[in-house]
């Protein structure tokens, strides 16, 4: 591998798998270096394409989204890293799709418990076609001030904090990717801060080595100290005594394994890694330690000492006049997230809808106040669930038994009702349930069902203000306005509508009082001295029963009462037990395989 460097201010990637915070988190990091084009060229999400928008700062961009990775690679030939967050089980096969790429050259692959065998076949195919792979099993990398893979170095905070915004001279390469958050730390404590940091990930076997990137960094001219933090476990660090040992390295290294504590367990332990176990004395930590210190790497007594090795490390670069002093820079503040914002009280943000009904938020949905729990367990019904979405309040079982009984009642009248007729031609058209019901329930209107807020407006008026039945109707006459709730096309004196007659019945024995009914019945017998047709219809009844259910049950004001009855709620007790016929419909024709529906011509008048 060796050669140098793998990334720069300009090094753009295509992030396989989305997912939001790390992609936001490198953007973020972007925008703190002050990069002029955001580090993710590209998400690639298999089976779907389009757009994701995030954050460059405080604007908004939309990142394209591809597919596939051929496709990504072809739109993005510039991007030449590839950051694999798929899970373990298709990040083999994602990345070695990734290697065979001819624009892509490092592969960061995030998964742990990737297959050792597909590991080893990606790092034969990367290393006989020159390109890197980093992990698995890795956070990834950093390049400080120019280019972050996915959720290296961890928060924005933390990346301030240890001066990841602009390049250091220190080269840090770890197994582990935790402790690297760690050391960036302690390096930019005690030095002039990371120039780069890589993660080669706690695998058995890593897709590049320790030794593989203090070799690079050797050749990194900014670099000018190196700091390796191994683990017990295999003989990775053991690559790394060669190179020193033959002169390959020539800037100093300070090197840690960590694990010297195996020994105080009786049987060998595992450490968080599948790499991090002891497999005899050679692969010890202890070991470890004292054959990179023979080989010349400066190795601390203890992990608590490896801060103050760095230190004299880098201020001895320092008096050789080795490492210049760096110029200092302060980021720009990265915008915080609205949400984040709020959340911590720092601001306030209008909100856009308000709802005084229902609640999802808690530990289960509450219908006006009341818990989803309480309506089963109390046996709640359907009228009281209406009661409390609608009306905001538990209404008197009779209230809720007639909102039941009128949903009952309406909730079908035949196929030959405008609502069933269209949503029969719909259905028969192939149209899906939705489309077939609302085109049923959009002839609802003032001629069809839409006539119980109209009925109870007009009844309610004409009964408040103490008019006849006559000077009702005849008022209305006069201004050419057919009396809602009057008038049926098949209903008439000889043949009542026994739905009318159900809910007259049962009002009259559990409604504390009738006034509006009896109002519109006595409407009715005059209108049914004009015609025989024009009886109180379904939505007559319903409107007038209600202005009885709202003013006799005591649980509205007279000033609530106003306001559903100007509002119009009623009409939608209609719309709701109608589309409960009007599915059955749309199911009847289905079931039915009915054809495409055709008017015949003899029942149309053609005329001039
Ligand atoms: N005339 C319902 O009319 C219908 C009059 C009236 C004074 C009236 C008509 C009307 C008010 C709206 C209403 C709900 C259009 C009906 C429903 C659900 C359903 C449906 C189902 C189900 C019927 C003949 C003569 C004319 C008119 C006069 C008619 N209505 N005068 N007030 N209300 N009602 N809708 O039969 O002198 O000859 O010119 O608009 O409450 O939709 O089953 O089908 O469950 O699905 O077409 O029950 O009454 O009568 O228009 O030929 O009029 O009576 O002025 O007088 P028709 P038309 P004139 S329940």
């Amino acid at each position: 591998m060796a050669t140098g460097q793998l990334f720069s201010r300009t090094t753009q990637a295509l992030f396989y798998n989305y997912k939001q915070l790390p992609v936001q988190r490198m953007l973020d990091f972007d925008f703190l270096c002050g990069r002029e084009t955001p580090s993710v060229a590209g998400i690639i999400n298999p089976g779907s394409e389009g757009f994701q928008k995030l954050f460059f700062g405080q604007e908004e961009i939309a990142i394209p989204v591809h597919a596939a990775i051929e496709a990504a690679c072809a739109a993005h030939p510039t991007a030449d890293v590839f950051i694999n967050f798929a899970s373990f089980r298709s990040a083999a096969a994602s990345s070695m799709a990734a290697l065979k790429q001819p624009t892509i050259k490092v592969v960061a692959i995030i998964a742990e418990g990737v297959p050792e065998s597909d590991t080893k076949q990606l790092i034969a195919y990367a290393r006989a076609n020159n390109k890197v792979v980093i992990g698995p099993a890795t956070v990834g990398g950093i390049q400080a001030g120019a280019f972050k893979i996915g959720d290296t170095a961890g928060t924005i905070d933390n990346i301030i904090q240890c001066k990841l915004y602009r390049p250091g001279s220190v080269g840090f390469v770890s197994k582990s990717g935790g402790m690297s958050n760690e050391m960036y730390n302690t390096v930019a404590r005690v030095t002039d801060g990371i120039y780069e940091g890589i993660a080669i990930g706690g695998d058995v076997f890593p897709g590049s080595t320790l030794s593989d990137h203090i070799l690079r960094f050797n050749n990194i001219p900014q670099i000018k100290m190196m700091v390796v933090l191994g683990e017990l476990g295999g003989r990775d660090e053991y690559s790394l005594v060669e190179a020193l040992k033959q002169g390959k390295v020539n800037k100093p290294v300070v090197a840690w394994v960590s694990g010297t504590c195996a020994r105080l367990f009786k049987s060998e332990v595992q450490f968080g890694h599948a790499g991090a176990k002891s497999g005899g004395e050679m692969e010890s930590a202890q070991a470890k330690n004292q054959a990179l210190m023979d080989a010349g790497a400066i190795v601390p007594t203890s992990f608590e000492a490896l801060e103050s090795a760095i230190k004299e490390t880098f201020e001895k670069l320092i008096e050789e006049g080795k490492v210049s002093p760096i110029k200092e820079v302060t980021p720009p503040q990265i915008p915080e997230d609205l949400s984040a914002a709020i959340k911590s009280g720092k601001v306030r943000a209008p909100t856009h809808i308000i709802s005084t009904i229902s609640d999802d938020r808690g530990e289960e949905p509450c219908y006006a106040g009341v818990p989803m729990s309480s309506i089963i367990e109390q046996g709640y019904g359907v009228g009281d669930v209406i009661s409390l979405l609608w009306f905001k309040r538990s209404l008197p079982r009779y209230c809720t038994k007639f909102i039941e009984i009128c949903i009952m009642l309406c909730a079908d009248h035949g196929p030959c009702v405008s609502g069933a007729h269209n949503t029969i031609v719909t259905a028969r058209a192939g149209k899906d349930l939705v489309s077939s019901l609302v085109s049923g329930l959009l002839t609802i209107g003032p001629r069809f069902g839409g006539a119980i807020d109209d009925a109870a407006r007009y009844f309610k008026d004409a009964c408040d203000r103490n008019l006849t039945p006559y000077e009702f109707v005849e008022d209305m006459k006069k201004k050419g306005i057919r009396v809602p709730g009057i008038g049926h096309r098949i209903k008439s004196r000889d043949n009542r509508d026994k739905r009318v007659e159900l809910l007259q019945k049962f009002a009259r024995s559990n409604f504390p009082s009738v006034k509006y009914m009896e109002y519109a019945v006595q409407v009715e017998s005059y209108t049914l001295s004009k015609a025989n047709n024009l009886v109180l219809n379904v939505d007559g009844a319903i409107g007038s029963l209600f202005l009885d259910l709202l003013a006799g049950s005591g649980m509205f004001t007279k000033q609530e009462i106003d306001e559903i009855v100007q509002i119009g709620y009623l009409n939608g007790l209609f719309v709701l037990a109608r589309s409960i016929g009007l599915i059955g419909h749309t199911f009847d024709q289905k079931r039915l395989k009915q054809p495409l529906y055709r008017h015949p011509w003899e029942d149309v008048l053609y005329t001039k």
